[in-house]
């Protein structure tokens, strides 16, 4: 069976409106062109002519009588309409192929009517683009240089013209030609104006409707205890310093009265870098390889070497240690340093400040108390404990009935520490501390689990806005 359509029946076709009748003769336009531009020769072209021109075009009566067979009588209108249409289309096209005599235009009363025709044809092209698209083709149809519809009536008409009609032809054909590109040109500009003013309606604002809801964020829990504790000692004339996450072994153990082998590096000895750039620290011995750093005291030592007494600095930052995850450790979490040295800090100098940190910090019914420890770089060496935040001292369930719950470990700088920065030590005290922001922060909002802070869940993060 035949691919043809012109040879098959509209409801052969599974066509039932003039929609689709429409698109059946756009289709057999796009046909003949494509059948025309292949003709090579006069003799393709003349065959295409004998195709498609004339009563006898085969093809013109299979679309009458196949498209016409058995449909209503509007579809069968709209089939005759649309034919009429495809004749016109494919006698112009086929009518410039003709030489002048042929097409009848050797005599110049005729050539004012004919490029009359071509004109209206043109104008009902032109009515019929509305998009860029459209016009393009239409364009490309009438004034392309190798085969649109000028050049054929340029090379076909005006150039054999003999002397009689050649004058008449060339006007009309300059007439014909400059109306053609203006009204394309100016098609063009309705064709962009048109389109514009579409884009403009498509994008026009309504400023009635509902504004766009953007969710406010809030700041971490562990970044709102970091501000609050800087705020308590900014109060007190601290002043807040930042200091390397990679640190030698030099600033993390030694200059901390640390040296290799001693017992306290135990539970911190971890995270080392064979990193090639770990080449001597301000020529410091021990420089490689560089570790993360464990705790934040490096920037005690770092302090003092760049400055002379008074010293009061507190050091926020991350660490590094190889505690397995749980409700209270993390590998990686954050502490904030404390130091203070001077000529005349005592003792109570320490225990006022700390005892106002914490009142300040977790509430002023809040009662401290400093239990003996151990810290290679302080001495004396405390832990600073609280009254439990949860029963006010009574005794529950996280404080283990004792009462009191350990907030950090502190104490007074040992003064072999002051040996490794040229500080005076007949001269000079000071104190020392280092507090854990996640433990802190839990005391805080009793919060049961150290690892909620890192999970990004935000029915967790909601609760702190
Ligand atoms: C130190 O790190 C000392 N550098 C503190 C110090 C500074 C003492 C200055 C004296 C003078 P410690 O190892 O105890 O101390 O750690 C301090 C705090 O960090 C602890 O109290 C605890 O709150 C917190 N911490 C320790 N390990 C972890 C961990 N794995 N996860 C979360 N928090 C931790």
């Amino acid at each position: 069976m035949t691919n043809d359509p012109t040879a098959k029946t509209l409801a052969e076709l599974g066509v039932s409106d003039a929609a689709g009748v429409a698109r059946l003769f756009d289709d057999l336009k796009v046909r003949f062109r494509v059948e025309l531009a292949r003709a090579a020769d006069e003799g393709d072209w003349r065959a295409v002519l004998r195709d498609w021109q004339g009563p006898g075009s085969a093809l013109r009566s299979r679309v009458i009588a196949n498209w016409t067979r058995g449909g209503s009588d509007t579809l069968c209108d709209r089939v005759r309409r649309e034919n009429e249409g495809l004749i016109g289309f494919v006698n112009l096209r086929l009518g410039v192929m003709l030489s002048l005599e042929e097409a009848g235009l050797n005599n110049a009363e005729v050539v004012g009517p004919r490029f009359a025709t071509l004109e209206n044809s043109f104008d009902r092209e032109i009515e019929d683009c509305n998009d860029e698209a459209d016009l393009n083709r239409t364009k490309l149809a009438w004034t392309s240089r190798n085969s649109g519809l000028l050049t054929r009536i340029s090379s076909n008409w005006l150039r054999p013209a003999p002397p009689g009609v050649k004058r008449t032809v060339g006007q009309a054909f300059n007439r014909l030609k400059g109306h053609i590109e203006q009204a394309l040109e100016s098609r063009r500009a309705e064709i962009e104006v048109a389109a514009e003013q579409t884009a403009l309606t498509r994008e026009r604002k309504d400023l009635s409707l509902p504004g766009v809801v953007r969710p406010l964020g809030s700041r971490h829990p562990l970044r709102q205890t970091f501000e609050e504790i800087e705020r308590i000692f900014l109060s007190l004339g601290y002043s807040v310093v930042a200091g390397p996450e990679m640190e030698t072994p030099y600033y993390n153990f030694e200059a901390l009265n640390i040296p290799e082998h001693h017992p306290a590096r135990d539970n911190m000895d971890t995270f080392y870098m064979a990193a090639p750039f770990a080449q001597g620290a301000q020529g410091k011995p021990g420089a490689a390889p560089l570790l993360l750093r464990t705790h934040t005291s490096p920037m005690q030592v770092r302090a003092m070497e760049k400055q002379q007494p008074p010293v009061r600095i507190i050091v926020p930052g991350k660490v590094y240690r190889r505690d397995n995850p749980d409700a209270t450790h993390g590998f990686m979490f954050h502490q904030i340093e404390g130091l203070a040295v001077d000529t005349d800090i005592t003792f109570c100098d320490f225990k006022g400040t700390v005892e106002y940190f914490v009142r300040e910090f977790l509430g002023p019914g809040v009662k401290t108390r400093l239990r003996p420890s151990y810290f290679p770089f302080t001495e004396p060496s405390v832990e600073v404990d609280a009254t439990c935040v949860f029963c006010g001292g009574k005794g529950c369930n996280v404080c283990k009935q004792s009462g009191w719950i350990e907030l950090f470990g502190a104490g007074m700088v040992d003064p072999a520490v002051y040996g490794f920065v040229n500080y005076d030590a007949a001269r000079y005290s000071g104190f020392a501390f280092g507090l854990g922001v996640e433990r802190l922060t839990q005391l805080k909002y009793n919060i049961n689990d150290l690892q909620l802070y890192f999970q990004n869940d935000v029915r967790f993060l909601r609760q702190f806005a």
